[in-house]
This record gives C-alpha cells, sequence and structure tokens, in this order.
C-alpha cells in the first residue's frame, strides 16, 4: 500500500464485498434517505498567475486572473466578503471563513474556475479524513469543480518557488481524494471536469462509495496512480487523457505502480473516448478481477506497461456503451 493512501486506508473502508452487503443491510436506507441529492451552492474560483513572485495576493485589478476587478487574487480574495468568489479551490469548496463566513459551496455545490490559473493545492471532496486539515463537512452534497471553457486550471504538486514551502508534501500526497463515507451504495455524485492535475503521488483517489464523473481532464505526470478507485466507487472516465504517469522527475520516492487508472474492490468503471498512453507501468490494472467492473468504449491505451492489466469488457456495438 502507497503511503500517501495509508493515512485514508481505515478498516471501515477495507470490507470485503461480502461484508459490504451485510453492513448495507445493517445500515439499511436511512442512512441514504438523508443525503442532499441537489448541488446547492455555486460559487466561483479566479485565478493565479502567481506574479511577480509566488504567493502574490494583491495585484493591479484586473491582470493576474483577477475576475472581480477588486485586485485581490489566491488567499485574499477568500476572505474579502459575502461575493462568493474565491481565490484558492480549497476556501471555495469550504464553507467560507472571516468575512466571506457561509458563502462557501461547503461540499455541496457547483465550483467553477473563471480565469486560468495555478492551483497549488490538495483537496479532499466529501467527508472529512485524516491527512486533509480543515477538509471535508459530516455531511455532504454533490459537488462539481470545472473550468469554464477556455480556461486552464492547472491543479499541480509544484509551485516553483513555494513560500509556503509545501511542494514536498504535495508531492507526497493525492491532488483530489474523494470520500463519501463507507457505505456499499454509492449516494452523492462528484463531477470534475476540464482540470489538469499533475505532479502528485496520486492524482485522483476515490474511497467509500461515491458516483464520480472525470470529463474532459488531463491527468499526467503523478508518481504512482493517474486515478486510483477504492472501495465501492461508480466511476465514468470520458473525453479525457490519462498519460504519462510514473514517469515524474523528480520522482522523490518509488514509481510504483506507475499506473494510468488502479480499480479495486467493487469499483465498477467505465472509461469513454479516453487515451491512455506512455504511463510508466499499466495503463489500466483491474484489480477487481470481476470482468464487468471496466468497461471500455472507443478507448486508445497505448504505450504502457501492459496497457491494460486484468479483464474487461470492450463495448461490441460501435455506437452504444452501458
Ligand atoms: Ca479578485
Ligand atoms: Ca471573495
Amino acid at each position: 500500500m502507497k503511503e500517501s493512501l495509508k493515512r485514508f486506508k481505515f478498516p471501515v473502508l477495507r470490507i470485503g464485498l461480502s461484508s459490504a452487503v451485510f453492513v448495507a443491510l445493517l445500515v439499511g436506507t436511512g442512512s441514504w434517505g438523508s443525503v442532499n441529492v441537489s448541488a446547492n451552492h455555486p460559487v466561483l474560483v479566479e485565478g493565479n498567475c502567481d506574479s511577480p513572485v509566488p504567493g502574490t495576493t494583491i495585484v493591479t485589478p484586473g491582470t493576474c486572473g483577477d475576475y472581480d476587478g477588486d485586485g485581490r487574487i489566491g488567499t485574499a480574495e477568500d476572505t474579502d466578503g459575502a461575493d462568493r468568489i474565491f481565490g484558492t479551490l480549497k476556501a471555495a469548496l469550504g464553507p467560507g471563513t472571516g468575512a466571506a463566513a457561509g458563502t462557501g459551496a461547503n461540499n455541496n455545490g457547483r465550483i467553477t474556475i473563471v480565469r486560468s490559473g495555478r492551483f497549488a493545492e490538495s483537496l479532499l471532496i466529501g467527508m472529512t479524513i485524516p491527512g486533509f486539515p480543515d477538509q471535508g463537512t459530516a455531511t455532504p452534497g454533490n459537488v462539481t469543480i470545472e473550468a469554464a471553457p477556455g480556461v486552464e486550471a492547472n491543479i499541480d504538486a509544484v509551485l516553483q518557488g513555494d513560500p509556503a514551502g509545501g511542494n514536498t508534501a504535495r508531492q507526497a500526497g493525492t491532488g483530489i481524494m474523494i470520500y463519501n463515507g463507507s457505505n456499499t451504495t454509492p449516494t452523492t455524485v462528484v463531477t470534475l471536469r476540464n482540470l489538469v492535475i499533475r505532479n502528485f503521488a496520486e492524482g485522483i483517489v476515490t474511497a467509500g462509495s461515491t458516483r464520480v464523473n472525470i470529463d474532459n481532464c488531463r491527468i499526467e505526470n503523478n508518481r504512482d496512480y493517474g486515478i486510483h478507485l477504492t472501495d465501492f466507487g461508480q466511476v465514468v472516465i470520458s473525453n479525457s487523457q490519462i498519460q504519462s504517469n510514473g514517469f515524474r522527475i523528480p520522482v522523490s520516492g518509488p514509481s510504483t505502480p506507475g499506473a494510468g487508472i488502479e480499480l479495486e474492490d467493487g469499483v465498477q468503471l467505465r472509461v469513454v473516448h479516453t487515451v491512455i498512453s506512455n504511463n510508466f507501468g499499466p495503463g489500466i490494472l483491474n484489480l477487481s478481477q470481476v470482468p464487468n467492473s471496466l468497461v471500455l468504449f472507443k478507448v486508445v491505451a497505448s504505450f504502457n506497461n501492459p496497457d491494460i492489466s486484468g479483464p474487461f469488457i470492450s463495448a461490441p456495438d460501435h455506437n452504444y456503451s452501458n
């Protein structure tokens, strides 16, 4: 097990499929009967040019990603008022603090990145777990994080010259962690769209039971996994590129397995219109050993080692897959 994942892997998450059914019966319908099925809190996130030096938060109004023209970017935009415009993804996902108290998405809403920028952040979407201080909530709803059309949103572990000194920790950790509880039936839905996720040990990790849509994303140059799916997720990856994972320089640790995508346990994965190439390890590694847990539709997997490991189903109909 990867060091970066150990802190997420509590015993409650590592239940097998047979015990999972038992747990589902115990929990009953009450736990998901109360799930908030909406995404209620739309907020915006500005870009960040980190200029003239990394960590810059005051700029000439309207420059460097300053969408609302108030001269604030980054953390200075996070707390300046109830404008529902934030400078960091972490603050936008949270409840809001300072003068912005109560105005964040609070893990239940749509977060739109409206200007191009670099976001050197490790994010948790969903329920609170160790390793992500000050993130998560006890009752998450549906979350969408997406860049507006034409916006380049680079969620990168590395911020050259980071004044906070966070590069080493981020490179050894996870870019986006998604955890919505240990029920065996996925409940809330997380959508990631138009994002670039780079240079983490693991680009995207899911645990517990989560429905996830990953659309039009580029997941590249992460050390151990581009996308690592565990427990009971129902995940669709579409229109994306999963490339060059396992080839991060400097590696700063073992690049194992250096996989593009790994799915485990009871995860069900559908990959559609996606390229998975030039990863150090397997392009897709299906450890569930269940063929219909992995269905591919118009997928290119090339120059991985191997391209696909484990059983899968390639949609036989050229026009339809489920
Ligand atoms: Ca601003
Ligand atoms: Ca603001």
